[in-house]
């Protein structure tokens, strides 16, 4: 019978009764009940230089944290993981509602969420064409290039200075190249992105002070570029690789490229993404999957995906992280969420789904042993980067 975290929790609180004092200390890192010496937590067999993520929406799941009494998703995301993303709770329509506004009231609940479980935290994100608030989008009408830059400094100052020395990546760019199949084809979003929009003359110029005011808001933080249809070699990536280059040559603080990692069944698996992953390494720069996930089409009538749709999908995230663990520059693998209970996937994508590691009551799937087993291969008997 396969192995469920429901029952390692049950398990980890019966032992939690019996420990002597000197173990209960060492297992005071841990939420009650969860034992982050657990030989079945990811983030215990990762490589010591590798953070193994998840995504989270901190206003749904963190507010009200309780340390005493963590909450079962609790529980599983801090024993699991070694770094939390912020699903929604560092987008601009939420740290920024009003211009003289901004509300970390979420963001700050995942950060300290994070510190209390020894978990470092990816940024995202500060420039993007979604989740923008009304106030931007209507502003945005009549902005000049400078306007435009004057607002976006002012954000990026305040929220990267507001978490200083607490996030490992931020990713600075989120989506700004077009998609082959939109109108237009592969190029920068000066249509949709309302900064680049007003700054389309130079758009790049742009972009390179947005890395650089975040680097000079936190230093030590290591600025991504970010993007979905990004992983293998193709032709949006070939316009990363591109722009990549450009920035670096501008003096630009660019530290990462990420590939979001956003799969789904309907489509073929590009084996080239450990190829893409060393050519931006080779510039220099790190490398990260950053919101992984792998929907699955139910037909009508299909209940639950089919044994093969099940092999196939761990096959997939195992293909992600590998390409991830073959390439050093990889310094995170992050899951875009670990339960179905709380996916993206089926609000927008109507007959996919299934799309998480784990089931709605986090039950693992083979995608979740697929991803143990690999971690554990890659670096047997290792403990846990952070903590
Ligand atoms: O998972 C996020 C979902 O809750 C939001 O409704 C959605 C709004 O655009 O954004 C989702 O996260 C996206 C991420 O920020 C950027 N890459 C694609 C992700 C899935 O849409």
């Amino acid at each position: 019978m396969r192995r469920s975290i429901r029952s390692l929790l049950v398990a980890t609180a019966a032992v939690a009764l019996v420990l002597p004092l000197w173990a209960a200390h060492a297992a005071s890192a841990a939420p009650p009940g969860f034992s982050n010496a657990d030989k079945d937590a990811l983030r215990n067999q990762a490589p010591r230089d590798l953070a193994v993520g998840s995504a989270v929406w901190a206003q749904q799941q963190l507010v009200g944290y309780d340390r005493k009494a963590p909450t079962e998703f609790q529980q599983v995301l801090a024993g699991q993981f070694s770094s939390l993303s912020p699903e929604n709770d560092m987008k601009w329509d939420a740290v920024h509602p009003a211009p003289d506004v901004y509300d970390f009231t979420s963001a700050d609940a995942l950060v300290a969420f994070a510190k209390a479980n020894h978990q470092q935290v990816r940024g995202h994100t500060l420039l993007w064409h979604n989740q923008n608030p009304a106030w931007v989008t209507a502003a945005s009408a009549t902005w000049t290039c400078d306007d435009a830059r004057a607002v976006l400094e002012d954000h990026i100052r305040t929220v990267v200075g507001h978490f200083k020395g607490e996030i490992y990546e931020w990713d600075v760019a989120n989506e700004i190249f077009q998609d082959e199949w939109d109108n237009g084809g592969v190029r920068l979003r000066t249509q949709a992105n309302p900064f680049l929009k007003a700054c389309a003359d130079d758009p790049v110029a742009l972009l390179v002070d947005a890395f650089r005011w975040a680097h000079e808001a936190d230093p030590d933080a290591v600025l991504f570029l970010n993007d979905y249809n990004a992983e293998g070699i193709n032709t949006k990536t070939d316009a990363y690789y591109a722009l990549a280059q450009q920035m670096l040559a501008d003096g630009a603080p660019l530290g990462g490229f990420g590939a979001q990692g956003h799969l789904s069944l309907l489509y073929g698996f590009d084996t080239s993404i450990q190829a893409n992953f060393e050519r931006f390494a080779d510039l220099g720069l790190q490398v990260a999957v950053t919101e992984a996930d792998v929907r699955i089409p139910l037909l009508d009538g299909q209940t639950g995906p089919t044994p093969e749709q099940i092999a196939v999908q761990a096959e997939r995230y195992d293909a992600m992280l590998q390409a991830c663990l073959n390439v050093t520059a990889c310094s995170s693998f992050t899951v875009w969420g670990f339960s179905d209970a709380y996916s993206w996937v089926p609000g927008v994508f109507p007959g996919e789904g299934w799309a998480t590691i784990t089931d709605e009551e986090f039950t693992p799937k083979p995608a979740f042993d697929a991803l143990l087993e690999s971690l554990r291969d890659a670096t047997p008997g290792t403990s846990p980067r952070v903590g």
